[in-house]
């Protein structure tokens, strides 16, 4: 009786030649089908860091971290410069007349503190640039009162306007020294632009390129920051009927503690964007603080 063969009567046997066919066919396969996945946006590579897709908002800058983290306590991550606890961080495009972003939770809450309590033993009555001279003087365009703060004060500070250059990209060195603003009820800064139209002001750093205003404070009832010549459609906004009859005149910010508004006084072929011009509305309930830093093109000497 003959011996049953090992292979005797299976299927014929697979050579080594052939499964290494079979085995980078089913690879280009399945790469084939990765690849049509991808380009169809089913799934999506993440360099970890940006992996929390779905933590990011709509108008969200892809580029700017969204980091969540709670103002009111709990488990808490700090930045390396942060002063306190900042709650969740994002940057919304605005506007693109004038170009404008705000973005939210820019300071914390110690921070927003610090500010209004190193400058309220030192505020004055507002005053106004005069267009014709570039001479500071008073008006009633201008009801606020202010203080200015050196730059590089102190350690908060400082952190404020390293954060405010990384967020602008343009050096510390080029802003002028944070301005700390009150408003009563009833008091208000009306239209205006920041940008020079004396040749006194630009002799120390040149033109005022960009506006950061940051909220130090929430406010009941008006206080809004208006764009009256940007171009959009202002009522679609989510809180257009929170806002004050003067908040109805434009594109408006509704100050929110910890916020910042970013806004170019110039547009990148360097001639001054008078779609800039923006106004601080008449507060009607509550109080609003604000900071303010002018950013120049160039160094701006202290
Ligand atoms: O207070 C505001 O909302 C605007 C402030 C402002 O216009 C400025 O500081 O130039």
């Amino acid at each position: 009786m003959a011996a049953k063969g090992r292979h005797g009567h299976g299927p014929p046997s697979m050579t080594v030649e052939s499964f290494i066919t079979l085995a980078f066919a089913v690879l280009t396969m399945v790469c084939f089908v990765i690849i049509v996945l991808l380009s169809f946006g089913v799934f999506s590579v993440s360099n970890g860091r940006y992996s929390h897709a779905s933590s990011y908002r709509a108008h969200d800058l892809s580029n700017i971290a969204h980091n969540t983290i709670h103002r009111d306590g709990g488990d808490v991550d700090y930045d390396d410069d942060d002063d306190g606890r900042r709650g969740d961080q994002w940057v919304e495009v605005i506007s693109f007349e004038p170009r404008a972003s705000v973005y939210h939770n820019f300071l914390s809450k110690e921070e927003c503190e610090h500010l209004i309590n190193i400058s309220k033993p030192h505020m004055f009555r507002s005053a106004v640039v005069a267009s014709a001279t570039g001479r500071v003087t008073d008006s009633e365009v201008r009801t606020s009162s202010g203080t200015f703060l050196g730059r590089g004060r102190d350690e908060i500070v400082r952190n404020i306007e390293k954060r405010i250059a990384d967020f602008t990209f343009i050096p510390v060195e080029n802003g002028e020294g944070l301005q700390v603003l009150h408003y009563e009820v009833g008091q208000k800064y009306d239209p205006h632009f920041d940008f020079f139209q004396d040749e006194l002001n630009l002799r120390r750093g040149g033109q005022r390129i960009a506006t950061i205003v940051m909220y130090l404070s929430d406010v009941e009832e008006g206080g809004e920051t208006v764009f009256p010549a940007a171009r959009g459609n202002f009522s679609s906004l989510p809180y257009w009927n929170e806002l004050s009859a003067c908040g109805k005149g434009g594109l408006s910010v509704k100050p929110n503690m910890g916020d910042a508004l970013l806004f170019w006084n110039m547009k990148p072929d360097a001639s001054v964007d008078t779609s800039s011009l923006h106004r601080g509305c008449p507060v009607i309930k509550g109080n609003k603080w604000s900071s303010t830093k002018w950013i120049r093109v160039n160094e701006h000497k202290v």
